[in-house]
């Protein structure tokens, strides 16, 4: 079994409490999104008694998506991107590559072509830089389908990108004008 794959529980719980709900451990986050990585640990051990500075470390380092990052001084520790909670997270404003993609179910074709790719309960819009990537998050939601988007259009038209510290692209919506469905078959 993977380092990955032992610590899947923990780690599962981690995306919840530094995204969407620290209060489900009774900890906080300041507004960059980081939480204090002893207060963390003390409390994470309430659910999870073996919890530890070593196996949050191999999490860290072994998520596949890099999902967290420690602060410089390593006394914090955020998630990358995801989140609903209202953080900022200090992103620069990138050059998108020449276009991305978007992967979605195909129940919600219909309303995205209408209404365009709208952040939902997240902070951003997530793109993915190839159809494989796409394909694996539309796939989380129902039958997956693709939209590729068309970023120079976007770009020129004044859309702001942010690229994440694990590689996420992130803008706060696509009209469906810069929207292309893939049609695979
Ligand atoms: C859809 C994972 C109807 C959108 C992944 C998506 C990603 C609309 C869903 C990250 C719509 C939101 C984010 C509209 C958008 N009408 N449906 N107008 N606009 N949608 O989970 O992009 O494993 O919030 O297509 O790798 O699926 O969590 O976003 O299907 O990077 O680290 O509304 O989550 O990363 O779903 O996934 P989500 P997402 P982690």
């Amino acid at each position: 079994m993977s380092k990955e794959e032992k610590y899947k529980k923990e780690s599962k719980f981690l995306s919840l409490v530094l995204r969407h709900h620290p209060e489900a451990i009774g900890i906080s986050l300041d507004t960059h999104g980081w939480a204090e990585v002893n207060v963390l640990i003390k409390n994470m051990k309430r659910k999870f008694p073996v919890f530890s500075l070593k196996i949050l470390e191999e999490i860290v380092a072994t998520d596949s998506k890099q999902r967290y990052a420690f602060s410089e001084d390593n006394t914090k520790i955020r998630a990358n991107q995801g989140h609903s909670l209202a953080v900022t997270l200090e992103l620069q404003p990138q050059t998108p590559p020449e276009c991305l993609y978007h992967g979605t179910a195909s129940r919600f074709v219909e309303s995205i072509l209408k209404s365009g790719l709208q952040k939902q309960t997240r902070q951003h819009v997530h793109l993915s830089m190839d159809i494989a990537t796409a394909t694996k998050v539309g796939a989380r939601h129902g039958k997956p389908v693709i939209f590729k988007v068309n970023t120079i259009a976007m770009h020129k038209a004044g859309y702001v990108f942010y690229l994440s510290a694990n590689g996420v692209w992130l803008t706060d919506e696509v009209p469906p004008k810069f929207l292309n469905l893939i049609v695979n078959n």
